[in-house]
């Protein structure tokens, strides 16, 4: 369902005509080094916590860097990446988002080619949760305007009883800092 408006299986089949020889184990290498690195970045962004200019609080939740890659062209929807911590004893769940930027945003779990389209994403107490291709991530469909590196847009994140927690989302080629 909705394949017609997954410009990440487009970027993904682009990466792998690269490297399509051993594309398996390639993938299952690229996927590990890929999640080290990120769990690298996310740890070291939400332990900086206020050193970093471009991360957002609410309450016990913490947010770090929260980006999307670039539409490629006339493509108008676009996933969201970033790091949630829930430092708080209790589950918090991220119930919704908004944005000025595109008609719905949704989340979304590609489930080995399988798109699905969880109604909340669920935080336990002291893991940090990556927003990431593999895993859950925010989806933005109906964008109204072009993208392009660099440009940024407002994302707010509706964590329920915890509240809402406006952010800026980056539109960068890889997660910058
Ligand atoms: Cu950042």
């Amino acid at each position: 369902m909705h394949r017609e408006d997954s410009p990440m299986s487009i970027r993904q089949s682009q990466y792998w005509n690269g490297v399509r020889s051993d594309a398996t184990s390639a993938f299952k290498t690229w996927s590990w080094f890929s999640r080290s690195l990120f769990l690298g970045i996310l740890l070291a962004v939400l332990v900086a916590g206020g050193a970093s200019a471009h991360s957002y609080k609410l309450g016990q939740i913490s947010i770090g860097h929260v980006w999307s890659p670039p539409p490629l062209g006339g493509v108008v929807s676009i996933p969201v990446y970033g790091a949630i911590l829930n430092q708080g004893t209790e589950k918090a769940h991220l119930i919704g988002a908004e944005t000025s930027v595109a008609e719905t945003v949704r989340f979304r779990v590609d489930a080995g080619g399988t798109e699905l389209w969880p109604t909340r994403i669920t935080l336990s107490p002291g893991k940090p949760l990556g927003l990431a291709a593999w895993r859950e991530h925010i989806w933005i469909s109906g964008l109204r305007k072009p993208l392009k590196p660099g440009d940024t847009f407002d994302l707010t994140l509706d964590f329920g009883e915890n509240g809402k927690v406006n952010t800026m989302v980056i539109v960068e080629e890889e997660a910058g800092h």
